[in-house]
Order: C-alpha cells, then sequence, then structure tokens
C-alpha cells in the first residue's frame, strides 16, 4: 500500500513565513492578500502519494505516459489511466502544447489526473510562445479543477525536467499564474507546489519567489489584487 499524504500535513505559505523557511522581500510584485496564505503549499515529496482531488500530470502530447511524472503517475494509477486517456481523447496527439485534459486517479490517492503538456525549452526556443504555453499549462488545469468540483490541486514542476525548461523561468510563470487564478476565484481552496525528492534546488528556488507573489505583508494588509506599480522585473539578484 504506497504512502498517502494528508493536505493538511502539507506546509502552507504562510506557515513557511511562520517558521522563517521564507522572508518577505522589499520588491513583491504582487500585494499581500493574507488569505491566499493558507491556500498556497509547498511539499517536497512524490506528487503520487498525495491526497487531493487532483493532481497534475506533465505529460505528452499523446497522454499514454512517458518518463519522469508521468512514468510514476501512469505506474501509480495503474493501466486503467492510459485506457481512459485513449477512450477519452482519442487521436495519435489528443493534447497539444498548452493544453489539458482531465481523467479519473483511478489507484491513486487523488481523485483526478490533469494532464497538462508543457512546452519542451531548446536554446532556439521562441521565448514568448514556450512562455505562454507554461502559463497556458497552468491556467487550464486550474480552470479544469474548478470545473469539476476539485476544492484541492498539486502541481509538479511541469517542463522543468526532461523538456528542459529553466526552473527560474518556470517557477515565475506557475506562480504568476496561480495569484491571478486564486485572486479571482474562490472555489479552489489549496494549490500544492510538489518539488521532486531530491530536488533541493528547486525547493530553494521555490522559497525564494514564493514572497514575490504571495507575500506576508504588514500587520495592516489592504486587500489588493492588482500588481504592485514599480513591482522590480529583476528579482533574480
Ligand atoms: N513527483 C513529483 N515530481 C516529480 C516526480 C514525482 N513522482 N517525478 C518527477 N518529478 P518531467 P517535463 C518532477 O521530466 O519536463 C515525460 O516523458 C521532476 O523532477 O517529469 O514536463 C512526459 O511524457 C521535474 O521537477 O516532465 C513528457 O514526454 C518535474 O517533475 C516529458 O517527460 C517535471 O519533470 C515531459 O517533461
Amino acid at each position: 500500500m504506497p504512502n498517502r499524504i494528508q493536505l493538511q500535513s502539507i506546509r502552507t505559505a504562510g506557515e513557511l513565513f511562520a517558521n522563517a523557511a521564507i522572508q518577505d522581500v522589499d520588491t513583491a510584485i504582487y500585494p499581500p492578500k493574507r488569505s491566499l496564505l493558507s491556500r498556497v503549499h509547498l511539499y517536497q515529496g512524490d506528487i503520487t502519494e498525495i491526497e487531493v482531488d487532483a493532481i497534475v500530470n506533465a505529460a505528452n502530447s499523446t497522454l499514454q505516459g512517458g518518463g519522469g511524472v508521468d512514468g510514476a503517475i501512469h505506474m501509480a494509477a495503474g493501466p486503467a489511466l492510459a485506457k481512459a486517456c485513449r477512450e477519452l481523447y482519442p487521436g495519435r496527439h489528443p493534447c497539444p502544447t498548452g493544453d489539458a485534459k482531465i481523467t479519473p486517479g483511478f489507484q491513486l490517492p487523488s481523485k483526478h489526473v490533469i494532464h497538462a503538456v508543457g512546452p519542451r525549452w531548446s536554446v532556439s526556443s521562441d521565448t514568448q510562445t514556450i512562455a505562454s504555453q507554461l502559463a497556458s499549462c497552468y491556467r487550464i488545469s486550474l480552470q479544469l479543477a474548478v470545473d469539476n468540483n476539485c476544492k484541492s490541486i498539486a502541481f509538479p514542476l511541469i517542463s522543468t525536467g526532461i523538456y528542459g525548461y529553466p526552473i527560474d523561468e518556470a517557477t515565475h510563470i506557475a506562480l504568476k499564474e496561480t495569484r491571478i487564478f486564486l485572486d479571482g476565484n474562490d472555489q479552489l481552496d489549496h494549490v500544492v507546489f510538489v518539488i521532486f525528492t531530491g530536488r533541493n534546488g528547486d525547493q530553494k528556488v521555490y522559497e525564494k519567489f514564493i514572497p514575490y507573489y504571495f507575500p506576508f505583508g504588514p500587520g495592516d494588509v489592504a486587500e489588493s489584487v492588482e500588481p504592485l506599480s514599480g513591482a522590480k522585473d529583476s528579482v533574480d539578484e
């Protein structure tokens, strides 16, 4: 029987601030909104073990499995997952890059799997196009979760493994799309970012960038959703 990780045991951004695992920055990109700090979580481990309404798969356009997290999810869900993908979404490439599709989770602890197809990074990539494809993976996955009455969703770091997307850029995109979505949507209670076991560098990137999108702010936080004017572009110094 695989491990089952309960959402309640996964630390929220608020808890990370409280135990000083992350710290506020002077140049936050979005304004503080305290209510969001209990809705965003960071977890290091295996996404296939998490008990949430939906986990996101970093899939390829065939939806028939592959390596990385895709292989792990298909393995843990069982062969019914690939069969469901074939039946629900027929064709050789049923999910184009930047899009996502939903299936049941079968033997997984999560009820659903949202298969998102991220862009493949290469030196000759058109950075704007691939950034918008990656953003679209997050946006569509979040919307699919809500459309299917999910209250909780867990994301792997889409495209940053086999597809080679630089982790810093990918993290900004993931956090920005999540902030915008949560600002405009009360139906989704929890978003978990999952760093794969052993990728400590990735965890540090998330710990560094979360405060830019989900700052703690001062005590008397005025709730606003617009990006802060004068927010710095360069947060990597
Ligand atoms: N739990 C959480 N995260 C994981 C797990 C896991 N069990 N396994 C890997 N990761 P990748 P991509 C992390 O390569 O870059 C497949 O063949 C991994 O450390 O899985 O989008 C597909 O079929 C990294 O941070 O996906 C596609 O062909 C993140 O998941 C292609 O790879 C994404 O890495 C997609 O490549």
